[in-house]
């Protein structure tokens, strides 16, 4: 993508891994990230947004290489304290993190918008591309299960997505943010990271005229695939897809993305389900997508762009 910039969509620790690959690739001025926050929480009265810190900690070098969220090197003290007082402490916040959500907190107090606030932290940080809430307004998801219908972080954290789900909600349709609104006018391509697409992309998506732009857009669409060989690499998505009908595969991603995507990128363990891909009209393309070092990342950014530049030539 030379000319018009790179728009991708991600969410957590997967989304983080591709994104930090293409930003060792292309420049702040042709990629914009923009990232879910309907996982976004407020605990002890701090606003928690996971999935962009995720992203923003991985540009900086700072993310907690063994977890893929939090910090390096952070420690829990604090909120060893508040389990101390009886408080419900289990989203694990660390230390240093707390700095994180009291200054973003702060400025959310004192009118600032939570773009703003994102750009400020990674400006601290030392990112220099652009990493973009999807809205400045609240989504919660919601999952609903056998154990009642739960906000995302007490199905994922607290119940370790034990619970049985059968739907997934997302309650509010604030306006997409306006860097988001402005990547998606301007985009050459939209990447999908390969992050959870029922819960991390399909979030991105619920927002008010979001999938309509996204199914009418003329550039390549090129997804990721986050199963491989019918596993997730990490998180729920495997439990998810089946509890919701969805054949656990590249295959059942495939179907997800049905009309809103032209490429598929799948793990080269899966080479034996293109077919079953491209009968959901989506091109497969094979390529090494499990992300352990930093060259993996960039070798993965480096194909899906590749991709991108001959589907702009077609
Ligand atoms: N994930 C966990 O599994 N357990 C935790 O205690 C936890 C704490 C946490 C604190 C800050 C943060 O930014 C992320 C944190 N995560 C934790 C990850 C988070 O729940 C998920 O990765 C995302 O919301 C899904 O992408």
């Amino acid at each position: 993508m030379k000319s018009r910039p790179v728009l991708a969509l991600a969410g957590g620790v997967g989304g983080a891994k591709l994104a930090l690959g293409l930003s060792r690739i292309l420049s702040p001025q042709q990629l914009t990230i923009v990232v879910n926050t309907g996982d976004d929480e407020t605990f002890h009265g701090l606003h928690v947004s996971p999935d962009l810190d995720t992203v923003m900690y991985t540009l900086s070098g700072l993310a907690n290489p063994e977890t893929g969220w939090g910090l390096a090197g952070d420690a829990f003290a604090a909120n060893s304290m508040l389990k101390r007082y009886g408080v419900p402490a289990w989203f694990n916040l660390g230390d240093k993190d707390i700095g994180t959500h009291l200054r973003r907190t702060e400025l959310l107090n004192a009118g600032w918008t939570l773009s703003q606030v994102t750009a400020e932290l990674c400006f601290r940080l030392g990112v220099r591309h652009p990493v973009v809430p999807m809205s400045d307004g609240r989504v919660a998801t919601m999952v609903n299960t056998d154990q009642g219908s739960l906000p995302f972080q007490d199905y994922f954290v607290r119940l370790r997505c034990e619970p049985v789900a059968h739907d997934i909600e997302f309650r509010g349709t604030p306006p997409p943010s306006p860097a988001f609104v402005e990547a998606l006018e301007g985009a050459g391509a939209i990447i999908y990271c390969p992050s959870n697409p029922f819960l991390s992309i399909a979030p991105i998506l619920s927002l008010p005229g979001v999938r309509e732009r996204i199914a009418s857009f003329r550039g390549p669409r090129i997804a990721v695939s986050p199963i491989v060989g019918g596993q997730a690499l990490r998180g729920p998505a495997a439990k998810l897809m089946g509890e919701l009908g969805f054949d656990v595969s590249c295959a059942g991603v495939a179907s997800w993305y049905r009309g809103i995507c032209d490429t598929l990128v799948m793990d080269r363990a899966d080479e034996g389900k293109k077919d079953a891909v491209a009968a959901f009209g989506l091109r497969p393309e094979v390529a090494g997508t499990v992300m352990v070092t930093d060259d993996d990342k960039t070798a993965l950014a480096r194909c899906v762009l590749e991709l991108a530049d001959e589907g702009a030539g077609t």
